[in-house]
């Protein structure tokens, strides 16, 4: 049995790729996480304590990191500040955590000869035109756009780096926009779906026609499994689902869901520097790993998600406010 160390193992996707590694494999996990704003155990609950086991701590503390990179078999690096908006207000602790933190797990890594994949987006290649048929491959140039997306892009590339310099047994993996259960209000679906529980009207940036490549977190977790088990050392792999949407399509995907007009949502003022759209060719992670997405139907999955939020209040409600309170000082 593997014992498998997990940054970011309470937050929205990594908790997810922790529930798919009690409940699929026979693994014993270690949680690396800080707790911050954005980490909640109450997304572990449930688990087989005997095979998890929770440490709260920053990835940026070295000694710490050096004694759990030592015990584990595996590592795979989620832990990261992960929200566009914010790095456009404080953009320092997505240097200190996406960059840093990084920096310090791969040198654990490095000293006891771990293997380690590493978590990226989709975003480290910047934008795609609206009417453009091109999706992201593994060869696309980095081109970030945003603090946050620039950081991730730097961790990537110290990675990269690492392989080539140190011989490091990594494999990275870029996603594209994740859904489910467990994700923070902050983000555009659960923000949207909690408006409309509150009575609140959706808030769309811009004209709304921005395009996200919508992924469910269990398939990006399947996914890293995959990758982690079967992948090449030293090779990139995109992971999507061929779920492109526009803004405008989902947030009136969860109206209908709702049972509310199809136009009862306000455009807002749009995000600086707003990426137009993402989109993933997954051909390689298809062809070489025989990997496939198990919830390839959008539309099934936000019902599904739009149910969760509904059944779950006690989960997000006590961040709600605050969230909401952030971008109303940004008029957001
Ligand atoms: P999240 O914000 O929900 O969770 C991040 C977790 O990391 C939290 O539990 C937080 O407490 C923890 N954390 C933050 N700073 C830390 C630190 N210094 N030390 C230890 N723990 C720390 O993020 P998410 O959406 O689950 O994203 C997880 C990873 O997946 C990130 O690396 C992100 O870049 C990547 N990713 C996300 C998406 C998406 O759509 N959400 C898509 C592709 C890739
Ligand atoms: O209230 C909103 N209104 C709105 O129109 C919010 C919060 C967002 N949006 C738009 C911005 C984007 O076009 O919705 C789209 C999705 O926004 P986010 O959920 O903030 O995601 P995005 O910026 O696309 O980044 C996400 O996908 C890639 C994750 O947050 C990243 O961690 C991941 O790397």
């Amino acid at each position: 049995m593997q014992t498998i160390l997990v940054t970011g193992g309470a937050g929205f996707i990594g908790s997810n790729f922790v529930r798919h590694l009690l409940e699929r494999t026979d693994a014993r996990v270690t949680v690396l996480d800080k707790l911050t704003y954005a980490g909640n155990l109450a997304s572990l609950d449930g688990l087989d304590p005997a095979r998890l086991e929770f440490v709260r701590g920053d990835v940026c503390d070295a000694g710490l990191v050096d004694t759990l990179v030592a015990r584990a078999d595996a590592v795979v690096h989620f832990a990261a500040e992960s929200h566009n908006d914010n790095s456009l207000e404080d953009p320092r602790p997505f240097v200190d955590t996406n960059i840093l933190g990084t920096f310090t797990l791969i040198e654990a890594v490095r000293r006891h000869g771990t293997r380690y994949h590493h978590i990226s987006t989709d975003e480290v290649y910047g934008d795609l035109a609206l009417e453009d048929p091109a999706r992201f491959t593994e060869e696309a140039p980095y081109a970030p756009s945003s603090p946050y997306s620039a950081t991730k892009a730097g961790s990537d590339l110290l990675v990269r780096a690492w392989v080539r310099s140190f011989g490091l047994l990594a494999t990275i993996s870029n996603c594209s926009n994740n859904y489910g259960p467990h994700q923070h209000v902050e983000k555009f679906i659960p923000r949207q779906i909690t408006n409309v529980l509150d009575g609140v009207r959706p808030r769309v940036y811009g004209e709304g026609r921005n395009v996200r490549d919508w992924i469910h977190a269990a398939d990006h977790s399947s996914a890293v499994w995959a990758i982690l088990r079967g992948g090449r050392i030293g090779e990139t792999y995109l992971i999507g689902a061929d779920g492109e949407r526009s803004n405008l399509d989902v947030v009136r995907g969860i109206l209908g869901i709702m049972g509310q007009p199809s136009d009862a949502y306000d455009l807002v003022a749009d995000r600086p520097g707003h990426d137009l759209r993402y989109a993933i060719d997954p051909t390689k992670l298809r062809t070489e790993l025989g990997w496939a997405p198990e919830y390839p139907d959008f539309a099934a999955g936000l019902e599904d998600t739009v149910r969760w939020y509904r059944d779950n209040e006690p989960w997000w409600r006590p961040q709600k406010e605050a969230t909401e309170a952030r971008y109303g000082a940004r008029a957001g």
